[in-house]
């Protein structure tokens, strides 16, 4: 065994579920579809409700590729590898039934569904990030009336837990997290 290369190990990191053996971690990008490092457009129709992915190499476009439709009433809340298996998906929110659905995706290949939690009422799902570093993405929501903002945390598409965030000032709304 070489233990001076063992020794070189020096940190264990988690991305989006999967261990990381390297010197120094950097996740990549929730959008980064195509691998490359860097972060993608995701676009949408809402016309159509077509989604699309502009692959960029810092600000230079580098090549597009349409993605799934959406069924009408939901909306793309967020774009993170929420099964961890390295690839980018979609989370969806339909604000009517406050349901969330996760489309689990292959590049922009729609390969699988599946319902998430239901949102609690009065509170709208804006966006995904993994809050907790437990390498799994998380659910932002926030109730526009209160501006109390909460983290629904999840295991896949499986809620796990819950904590009030900050609340915001008047006037102010949530773009991203
Ligand atoms: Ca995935
Ligand atoms: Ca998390």
């Amino acid at each position: 065994m070489n233990l001076s290369k063992l020794s070189q190990i020096i940190f264990v990191g988690v991305c989006a579920g999967s261990f990381i053996w390297a010197d120094a971690i950097v996740c990549p990008p929730s959008t980064d579809f195509n691998h490359n490092g860097k972060p993608d457009y995701v676009l949408y129709n809402g016309g159509t409700r077509q989604t699309a992915v502009w692959y960029m190499n810092n600000n230079v476009f580098a090549g597009g590729v349409f993605g799934p439709t959406l069924p009408a009433g939901w909306r793309l809340a967020g774009v993170a590898d929420v099964n961890a298996d390295g690839r980018a998906d979609y989370v969806l929110f339909n604000p009517s039934t406050r349901q969330s659905a996760i489309w689990y995706l292959a590049g922009l290949t729609f390969i699988g569904g599946s319902f998430g939690p239901t949102i609690a009422s009065g509170y709208e799902l804006k966006g995904t990030a993994d809050f907790n570093g437990d390498g799994m993405p998380d659910y932002v929501l926030l109730n526009p009336s209160t501006r109390r903002t909460a983290l629904w945390y999840l295991n896949n598409n499986t809620f796990i837990g819950a904590a009030f965030g900050p609340t915001l000032p008047a006037g102010w709304g949530l773009v991203a997290p």
